[in-house]
């Protein structure tokens, strides 16, 4: 009897412990996933996920839906359910220019008759539409699209990605459907499109399509892998609670729940400040870190969106302005091989220079040459193009109609058939070259060749890896061909050779200095970066972070054996190998034990917990903040141990001061409080993560 009490409320215990350890995972995945401020390091959170991990293993009957480690990804199904959507996912209206904004405004102002309205403004993501149900607080099903009425039931994908709630809290209503847009960022895209054509696999045409490639895997792992993410966009029901009047306050609503709604969103008061917000967008959409083809208005009053209603599949509150087409056709003049970083030969195409959204296209990667055959793409065939913002454009293929027939079909060891050597031969050193079994990719093998080593600098210095402002292409192309640099390591001698850079043309006294203290700078990057800069084939930025968790220092990865990599269920037999094979090349030890010398960092440094910075100063908010909801900016202030209060007292630290201020700031003045103005207050929260 005794031993059954005893294991009784140990078994409390451990319920208590796991609740405790998933509230704090919860919570660090949103501070990181949604929020963009982490307070602790990865290192810790991987702590964390293998204490719960570890308790779960050991009780199993206490493992619940919403347990963050239900988030890695399910087993693979053979077929996706179908889910029936509770109501319609409506697609968009289509504006393509002014006139046609203003047409749809006028249809909407004399059906509203005098009625007052705004509006909120959208980025339009180029994504996937999905349907989320939550019930009792619970994540319970996830579904695409489809046809509007039906989808996929995609749960066990969209559980993997981490802006997505697994639960909510106990304010939200009992039963509710969110709607939003699953996207794959551009340096995401990207990256996989480069993988794959690595690897040989067909490439994605655009983000949407990856989007979509990715959370229609039917093995959950893959779509695991892939850095997805979201935006909620709407609130498709609810049912037991009153839920908020506006479109805007709504999109507040669904945030104090932990949903990630876009901070770009904006409430305008009028058509010209529509436009407006178009033409911002259409000028800055290539900083966003997603591709978007247009803006959505939609009218705020869900009222008056009631009065407006439907037509066909479109609400009439609602319009998509699409920003200029970013397709195009031109001309393939010719198939060129370019020499990557690695050595791997790179087809390219030469393309007829053709305008594509206000941006001239000369040429298009084309990755490998299965790729090229796929799609049947001759030299000498009209292609169409497509542009994708900062993504690299793309060839989509042929326009068959216009073959003639003197097309010329590519073969890339015919390319390189060098005369003299009586083979194909790299372009640039005219080493033979090489293509093994497992590969699609042909390789010049001569890690000397200038144009690896001229590309190793710039992957070196590039913003993903060590981030060194004003070594980019040329500069790299330079400080190799006039001898300043032979290998990257050989960056951080500059500062003895500041007049021989000083000589470069267009390098000033301000460039060159500038130059120096950012290579002084970079040898604070953490070691995930110096790892992923040392352009070891197959390692991009994740892989290089598992390394670095696995092994700690440049030493311990450069001993590790092959059989250690392979123990990682991450790193399959290729990455095994080709790290092995860097770190086995005398060369690359010599460079790594240079850039330790110069001080680079070569051990994993443990981040300190952020945390209490704002410990105990109370803060009051007042007026419209343009850059933060008050949902998020209180998060982040509680987030540095800060204290939101909804009036101003004698303890009240600051007043964070909006647009259109009320009473809070007259009383602020008469008790001399501190204000902040929003610009003041963004800094002040950047400034105590800088301090972390
Ligand atoms: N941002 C955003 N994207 N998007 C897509 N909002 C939005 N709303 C949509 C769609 C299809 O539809 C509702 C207006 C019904």
């Amino acid at each position: 009897m005794e031993n059954t009490v005893f294991y009784m409320v140990n078994l409390v215990k451990v319920k208590q412990s796991l609740e405790r350890l998933r509230v704090s995972i919860n919570r660090h995945n949103y501070l990181y996933h949604v929020l963009n401020i982490p307070e602790i390091s990865d290192a810790e959170y991987d702590a964390l996920m293998r204490e719960l991990k570890q308790l779960e293993a050991a009780y199993p009957q206490f493992v619940v839906l919403d347990s963050p480690t239900q988030r890695v990804g399910a087993a693979p199904v053979k077929a996706f359910g179908v889910i029936n959507h509770s109501l319609p996912l409506l697609s968009l209206n289509n504006a393509f220019s002014k006139e046609e904004l203003l047409a749809w405004y006028s249809r909407i102002s004399k059906i509203l008759d005098g009625q007052q309205f705004n509006f909120v403004c959208e980025h339009k993501i180029d994504g996937l539409a999905v349907a989320l149900t939550y019930v009792n607080g619970q994540l319970t099903t996830g579904a695409t699209r489809g046809d509007g009425s039906r989808g996929e039931d995609i749960t066990q994908n969209l559980k993997t990605i981490r802006s997505i709630p697994l639960s909510v809290s106990g304010d939200a209503p009992p039963r509710f459907e969110v709607r939003g847009e699953v996207f794959l960022p551009k340096d995401g895209f990207n990256r996989l499109n480069r993988e794959r054509a690595e690897n040989g696999l067909p490439l994605f045409a655009n983000p949407r399509n990856a989007a979509a490639g990715s959370v229609r895997q039917l093995d959950p792992r893959i779509t695991a892998k892939r850095p997805l993410d979201i935006y909620i966009y709407m609130l498709g029901y609810a049912e037991g609670k009153v839920i908020p009047q506006t479109h805007w306050e709504t999109l507040e609503y669904l945030q104090s729940f932990g949903f990630k709604v876009s901070p770009k969103n904006k409430l305008l008061d009028s058509i010209t400040k529509v436009e407006d917000f178009y033409h911002i967008w259409l000028e800055r959409r290539k900083s966003l870190p997603y591709e978007t083809d247009g803006i959505v208005v939609k009218i705020n009053q869900l009222g008056l969106q009631e009065i407006l209603g439907n037509v066909g599949h479109e609400p009439r509150w609602a319009i998509a302005y699409k920003f200029p087409p970013v397709q195009g056709t031109t001309t393939l003049r010719e198939i060129r091989v370019s020499v990557g970083r690695t050595g791997t030969l790179n087809p390219y195409a030469v393309l007829e220079s053709v305008s594509i959204g206000g941006v001239t296209i000369r040429q298009a990667a084309l990755h490998n040459e299965d790729d090229i055959r796929r799609k049947d793409i001759r030299e000498g065939d009209t292609v169409i193009i497509q542009r994708a913002g900062e993504v690299i454009p793309q060839i989509i293929g042929p326009v068959l109609a216009k073959r003639s027939g003197k097309e010329k079909e590519f073969n890339l060891s015919e390319k390189l058939y060098n005369s003299s050597k009586k083979r194909p031969a790299c372009p640039v050193c005219e080493s033979e070259i090489i293509k093994t079994e497992a590969e699609v990719m042909y390789y010049c093998p001569n890690v000397a060749c200038p144009a690896q080593i001229k590309q190793r600098l710039e992957h070196f210095a590039s913003r993903g890896a060590m981030d060194i402002r004003g070594i980019g292409k040329s500069m790299s192309a330079l400080l190799i061909e006039r001898g300043l640099v032979g290998n990257f390591s050989d960056l951080y001698c500059l500062k003895d050779k500041k007049n021989e850079l000083l000589s470069l043309e267009g390098m000033a006294e301000k460039s060159t200095t500038n130059m120096i203290d950012a290579i002084e700078k970079s040898k604070k990057q953490p070691l995930a970066r110096v790892v992923y800069a040392l352009g070891i084939r197959h390692v991009g930025t994740e892989t290089a972070e598992i390394l670095t968790k696995e092994f700690g220092s440049l030493e311990t990865l450069a001993n590790a054996l092959k059989e250690q990599f392979s123990s990682i269920p991450t790193i399959g037999p290729k990455i095994a190998d080709s790290v092995t094979a860097f770190f086995d090349n005398e060369e690359n030890i010599w460079i790594i034990e240079k850039l330790r010398k110069a001080g680079v960092q070569s051990e994993k440094k443990v981040a300190k917990p952020k945390g209490q910075l704002l410990s105990g100063q109370e803060f009051v908010i007042t007026g419209r903040l343009d850059r933060f909801t008050r949902h998020a900016a209180e998060v982040q202030i509680k987030a540095l141990g800060g204290i939101t209060r909804s009036d101003v007292t004698g303890k009240t630290k600051y007043l964070v001061t909006g647009a259109d201020p009320g009473s809070k700031l007259k009383r602020a003045r008469a008790l001399g409080i501190k204000q902040l103005t929003e610009d003041e207050f963004r800094r002040l929260l950047e400034k105590q993560h800088r301090f972390t």
